[in-house]
């Protein structure tokens, strides 16, 4: 026909005519909007279309709007399972269709590694770790049982998975520190608050909770003081994430300490789709890079975090 294919069939589609599809676990928390923000504004800044997709935290919601992309023949496919397992299936789909696939946040336990061109996010044994350290010190000279509760995020969940695991490995240095009670919150603040208000009701004596994220931790802070107990004193807060609303926490000493875990993905993703656009390669895995704060660190960076 008359039009021209811009190219594609040898070299890189120019970027106004990319498409890429985004199926995105759901809106289950603060980390999560500020992700999906991110994500969308990076594309918008790149010129780049993103079709995008809310999974509402339901795998099958996540694998009709993969299988949709494949059908609409977009150029790049990008998600966050919200499982490790179940995807071979569609990703061997997409790759059948020639679409790329980039692991944006969350992995998958799939074996075959062509199934995706990179897997972009934290190291989630890696932040486990890092709580499990503040408690390790935190707990030094404990010379009875330190009861830990652990707020899970969803099952199955590769963050959920690998930040027990992580946690675990380091607080077994110390044979007081004893997790007591481990139940899902689903990430969520209202799971958070839920499992908390239970295990308030069946634990007396609890020292410590190890939430796998802000919302799970903010949700717990709630039951705590529904229990007439001062969370950050009575029971000492750790979580992982550091959103507005748990920095606040922090700040205000009723969280006691936060690992980062950064929402902020959308311009290296871009920049993952570009590269491999212009027929370039890219790292199979990056890792993104964060930290931690305590109260103080917190009260400092408040100001200039930008969610
Ligand atoms: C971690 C991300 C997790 C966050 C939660 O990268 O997958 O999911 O820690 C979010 O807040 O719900």
């Amino acid at each position: 026909d008359s039009g021209t294919d811009g190219g594609n069939a040898s070299g890189p589609k120019p970027i106004e005519e990319l498409v890429v599809g985004f199926a995105q676990v759901g809106a289950e928390s603060g980390w999560r909007t500020a992700n999906t923000k991110d994500i969308q504004a990076a594309f918008e800044d790149a010129g780049i279309e993103l079709k995008f997709s809310d999974a509402q935290q339901k795998q099958e919601n996540q694998i009709k709007a993969i299988r949709s992309y494949i059908q609409q023949g977009v150029d790049y496919i990008a998600f966050s399972p919200v499982v490790e397992t179940g995807w071979d299936a569609v990703l061997n789909e997409a790759k059948a269709a020639g679409i790329p696939v980039v692991l944006t946040d969350r992995a998958v336990d799939s074996k075959d590694t062509s199934l995706y061109v990179s897997f972009l996010g934290s190291d989630f044994i890696e932040e486990g770790k890092k709580a499990g350290q503040w408690v390790l010190d935190e707990y030094a000279d404990a010379t009875e049982p330190v009861n830990i509760v652990q707020l899970e995020g969803t099952t199955g969940a590769a963050p959920a998975i690998d930040r027990a695991e992580g946690f675990a490995d380091v607080i077994a240095e110390n044979e007081n520190l004893k997790v007591i009670a481990s139940q899902t919150g689903d990430f969520t603040r209202a799971g958070g608050k839920q499992v908390m208000e239970a295990m308030l009701k069946a634990n007396p004596d609890i020292d410590l909770v190890y939430a796998h994220n802000d919302d799970m931790g903010l949700g717990a802070i709630e039951a705590i003081e529904a229990a007439g107990l001062v969370p950050g004193q009575d029971i000492k807060i750790v979580t992982v994430d550091a959103v507005h609303d748990g920095m606040q926490a922090l700040a205000d000493g009723k969280i006691n300490f936060i690992v980062e875990c950064s929402p902020l993905l959308g311009k290296q993703l871009v920049d993952i789709i570009t590269t491999l656009n212009d027929g370039g390669t890219v790292e199979p895995r990056i890792i993104t890079e964060e930290t931690t704060f305590t109260q103080e660190q917190a009260i400092e960076a408040l100001p200039d975090r930008q969610y």
